[in-house]
């Protein structure tokens, strides 16, 4: 252990020497920007499963309940801004040749925290798409609409965001995929680890032999399985991460 003591002197050894790092984020990086989790003590939604909510057959049997449930958080992330965690990570995209960030969030956080180089696999909630014929509507003031508006097409506008059962963007799979498998230190934060393909990522990783480190308040799914498990708040946790690496790139 360093004199930090959070961190191993493996682990950062590994950091300094990186030429590639992957990073997938979850729910828990924007928990302390007041954005609630999906699972937990802590999620909001402990009342409604997101398998109950996030499916198409939720959104085609109560279209007005799935779209308050979204109009509900869109009206969070207005008031929202991303926290130490999102800007450590872009501290972080600057220290390596390669920088991969995966995220299973739909909030856009990173990208207003600066980070350049985003892969979404769950989509983004900014944007509507017609669940029948897949027009995509990127204007925002829909968003205000109390029942899902329709499109040209009759069909009904829902958020351009990946519900169980159905396939994540292609490219942005390909991409994750290609990165856990080619990375040299993969970071697991804030997420549960049960979706997939998302917890595959990291296990992918592990396949390939990078050194896999986990970010979490509790142990999760994977904590067994990875390199290094690292209990705290991201917000805390990862900017002590970014001043142990000192300035510089690798
Ligand atoms: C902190 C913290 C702090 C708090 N600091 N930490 C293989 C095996 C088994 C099942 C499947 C499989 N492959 C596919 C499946 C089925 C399914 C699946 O995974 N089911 C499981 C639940 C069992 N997957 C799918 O259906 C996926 N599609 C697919 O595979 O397509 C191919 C296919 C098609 C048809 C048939 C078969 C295959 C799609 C998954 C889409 C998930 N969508 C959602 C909703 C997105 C839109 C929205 O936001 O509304 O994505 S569900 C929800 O869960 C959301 C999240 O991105 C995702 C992951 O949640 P996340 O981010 O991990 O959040 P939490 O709340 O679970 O965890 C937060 C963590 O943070 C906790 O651990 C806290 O401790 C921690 N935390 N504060 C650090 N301050
Ligand atoms: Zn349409």
């Amino acid at each position: 252990m360093t004199e930090n003591s959070l961190f191993s002197n493996e682990f950062l050894r590994k950091m300094k020497s990186a030429k590639s790092v992957a990073v997938l984020t979850g729910a828990g990086i924007s928990a302390e920007s007041g954005v609630p989790t999906f699972r937990g003590e802590e999620g909001l939604w402990k009342k409604f499963k997101p398998e109950e909510l996030a499916t198409v057959d939720a959104f085609l049997s109560n279209p007005k309940l799935v779209w308050e449930w979204y109009r509900h958080r869109r009206q969070i992330l207005k008031e929202v801004k991303p926290n130490a965690g999102h800007l450590a990570l872009r501290d972080l995209e600057e220290k390596f040749e390669k920088f991969t960030l995966i995220t299973q969030n739909i909030d856009g956080l990173h990208q207003r925290a600066g980070s350049r180089r985003v892969v979404e696999l769950h989509g983004n909630i900014r944007r509507n798409r017609c669940q029948n014929c897949g027009r995509i509507y990127q204007d925002v003031s829909l968003e205000e609409r109390e029942k899902p508006p329709t499109c040209t097409c009759h069909g009904l506008l829902r958020p351009d965001v990946v519900w169980f059962g159905e396939s994540l963007p292609p490219e942005a799979i390909d991409q994750a995929f290609y990165a856990a498998a080619h990375c040299d230190v993969f970071l697991s934060v804030g997420t549960s680890a049960v979706v997939y393909p998302a917890a595959y990522l990291p296990l992918i990783a592990l396949q390939y032999l990078a050194y896999v480190v986990e970010f979490n308040i509790e142990p999760t799914a994977i904590s067994h399985q990875v390199s290094e498990f690292i209990q705290g708040k991201t917000g805390q946790v990862l900017p002590q991460l970014v001043k142990m690496m000192g300035p510089g790139t690798s």
